[in-house]
């Protein structure tokens, strides 16, 4: 059989090139912080941050190898105008590559599983301010239990926003009287927040970037968060599920403030109320 045409290596060639700048362009925009994420405000947040480092690295570590090691392949091995060779594996390396797959995976996990149990695991302080928040579309509603510290009764019957009862407060409580409901969190630096969150309709998600925090609100559950904000200031909450077509219009406002602005805020609002 003739020899077969050597192939031109123009192609291979670019394709290395092209490969190879792409690895560049990935560790420069990682490298420079080009798209760096807001400071954490809390402790738990810094934990998260640090487990995202550490499997940015070795994942980064991997992308660089592979990436440049194909390269290498599409280059080392173009057609040179020899026989096409079958080969069946070397199950040898595909043991190797999978075990190494493996560990790699599981020990990220037990190492975050750090940070993830000191936000999922472990209770909030037992002097953690309760805050209700229930979403809907395409709008989120927070609750303050009042002075009385506890929250009253809701009648999903009641529900009417238009009338100033989006949650469904049942006016026959007396532990809902005291209830404070408003579009925004308030709420005080340094002091440990549990969130109830809820949803009216579909899933919704509460995310705030600063937190690290991300939680999906889900139909028919209560399902609790807690943080503790290190950080005076104003800080986005949106809304990270597609909740439908107002999706991108949902998003509120995490006001962190000192105590006392914090207590004049509880003070206006039962006032307003
Ligand atoms: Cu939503």
């Amino acid at each position: 059989m003739a020899r077969r045409e050597r192939g031109s290596a123009t192609g291979p060639l670019l394709l290395a090139l092209l490969l190879t700048l792409l690895v560049l362009a990935t560790v420069y925009a990682f490298a420079a912080h080009l798209y760096p994420a807001p400071p954490p405000i809390t402790s738990d947040a810094v934990l998260v941050d640090r487990q995202y480092n550490l499997t940015l690295y070795v994942t980064g570590a991997v992308f660089i190898l592979a990436q440049l090691g194909l390269a290498y392949a599409v280059l080392r091995f173009r057609d040179r105008g020899q026989r096409a060779r079958f080969t069946r594996g070397n199950i040898a390396m595909e043991i190797l590559w999978s075990s190494a797959t493996v560990f790699t995976f599981v020990g990220l996990a037990i190492l975050g599983r750090n940070a993830w149990a000191e936000v999922r695991f472990t209770p909030p302080a037992s002097d953690a301010i309760q805050v209700e928040v229930t979403t809907n579309q395409f709008v989120y509603t927070f609750r303050y239990p009042g002075a009385d510290g506890k929250f009253g009764m809701l009648d999903s019957t009641l529900v009417n926003a238009p009338a100033g009862n989006p949650l469904g407060l049942d006016p026959n409580d007396p532990a809902g009287k005291d209830d404070i409901v408003v579009p925004t969190l308030t709420v005080p630096v340094n002091r440990p927040v549990e969130l109830l969150l809820r949803s009216q309709d579909v899933v919704h998600n509460f995310f705030v970037r600063e937190l690290r925090l991300q939680q999906d609100a889900v139909p028919g559950m209560v399902i609790p968060v807690h943080f503790t904000a290190n950080q005076i200031g104003k800080y986005e909450i949106v809304c990270t599920q597609l909740c439908g077509l107002g999706h991108s219009r949902m998003y509120s406002i995490l006001n962190v403030v000192s105590q006392f602005d914090y207590e004049s805020f509880l003070k206006r609002q039962a006032a307003g109320q």
